[in-house]
């Protein structure tokens, strides 16, 4: 059994990696939730909700500052590991942001330096990054040159 110590006060329980199939990085279990990083890396928002639609599953969806904390950590784990999608757009309205499955407004937003930054007006998704002191990144939703991972929420604890 691999051990995750994060600096959290958060109770953390990692799965074995050997019981992983080949489309999942890694797993991670709190409270009611599981999440999960892809193996596979994707260039745009719809490819990565079909992803998480396959295990039951969601693009995480990031309501409070204790998850945000924990999927931070999570992510840290793999420090190869830059950019994840994560749930998030403002295309209908600029610089709101809301949940692409639910509509609901984007429970918490931690930007990294000098985002959101909607470059070329042209950026309504979201990823976590470790890039620029870590946190959020507000990107193109459709991103050819730089496809990357992604982090999807499960509602149980149960496995994928
Ligand atoms: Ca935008
Ligand atoms: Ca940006």
């Amino acid at each position: 059994m691999k051990m995750l110590l994060f600096l959290l006060p958060l109770t953390l329980s990692v799965v074995e990696s050997s019981i992983l199939d080949t489309t999942q990085l890694e797993r991670i279990s709190f409270g009611s939730k599981t999440y999960l990083i892809s193996k596979i890396l994707v260039d745009n928002f719809q490819a990565a909700q079909q992803f998480c639609n396959n295990f039951g599953a969601y693009v995480a969806e990031v309501d409070t500052e204790g998850e945000f904390q924990l999927l931070q950590a999570f992510q840290r784990f793999y420090p190869e590991i830059q950019n994840l999608y994560i749930s998030g757009s403002d295309a209908a309205s600029e610089n709101t942001w809301v949940h692409q499955r639910t509509g609901a407004e984007v429970g918490f937003l931690r930007w990294t330096t000098g985002q959101p930054s909607n470059t070329w007006g042209n950026e309504n998704c979201l990823e976590l990054t470790l890039a620029d002191a870590s946190g959020m990144n507000d990107m193109k939703c459709i991103y050819p040159e730089r496809p990357i991972r992604i982090l999807c929420e499960k509602d149980a604890s149960s496995n994928f």
